[in-house]
């Protein structure tokens, strides 16, 4: 029997990373994915991006990176004048980061599916079909859903209101068991067919993964996962 393993919205804080899993027990054969934000924010971007490359660490597309090679693509179009633009934090990892990993990061799928489990940033709604030919629209959907207005449309975030319904709370399984980050809560998002595990460590919170067993026909059991947590080692991010 192996495990998957699957760990919330990194955003480079490495240290947390490097204690969860040490804390989460691997073993060989293991699978270990990440729900995408592995970078910005947080102290160590570069650093994580080369720590998850050398140990074979999955992931799918979150929205920082999405947006990390778009303002790394314009920068090399525009050069030196585009970098006044960018915050400061995204210029730092701009200038860092290399064509390589840009290329390897515009690889990232915008799901994973291990059998019943799949795993993406940050949710889907009511029509959106999860197959290879996502369209742009879909794919920017994946990556920064949250809440869903009453025609289960998306909303932004600052438009929060008490009426409208996290999508986790509307979704009906149909892509199966869904592993999602993006949204920070301050304790893993529990539904009936997904689970959040952004905890916002980069905010100061916890990271958080989970594990879930695979049998010997590649099932993964989702009906029996562990949750496993540590605290940020600091808060540092507003
Ligand atoms: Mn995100």
């Amino acid at each position: 029997m192996k495990n998957i393993v699957v760990y919330g919205d990194v955003h480079g804080c490495l240290d947390e990373f490097k204690i969860l899993r040490e804390k989460a027990n691997l073993k060989a054969g293991d699978i270990e994915v990440l729900v995408g934000d592995i970078i910005n924010k947080g102290p160590f971007s570069i650093e994580t991006l080369h720590y998850i490359k050398k140990h074979n660490i999955l992931s799918v597309m979150g929205n920082n990176e999405a947006r990390i090679i778009k303002l790394y693509n314009r920068y090399l179009k525009e050069g030196e004048k585009y970098l006044k633009e960018i915050k400061p934090h995204e210029k730092e990892t701009i200038l860092q980061i290399t064509k390589k990993e840009i290329v390897r990061l515009e690889k990232l799928p915008y799901f994973l599916k291990f059998s019943n489990l799949t795993i993406l940033h940050g949710g889907i709604k009511g029509s959106t079909k999860l197959d290879k030919k996502l369209d742009n629209k879909a794919k920017k959907e994946i990556t920064l859903l949250r809440f869903l207005d009453r025609n289960l449309e998306p909303i932004a975030w600052n438009n929060f209101d008490e009426r409208y319904k996290f999508w986790s709370e509307l979704y009906d399984g149909r892509e199966g068991f869904i592993v999602f980050g993006h949204h920070p809560f301050d304790e893993p998002k529990i539904d009936e067919f997904s689970l959040g595990i952004d905890t916002g460590c980069v905010y100061g919170g916890k990271l958080t993964a989970v594990k879930f067993n695979v049998n010997e026909r590649e099932e993964v059991d989702t009906k029996n996962y562990k949750l496993i947590s540590v605290l940020a080692l600091k808060k540092y991010w507003v």
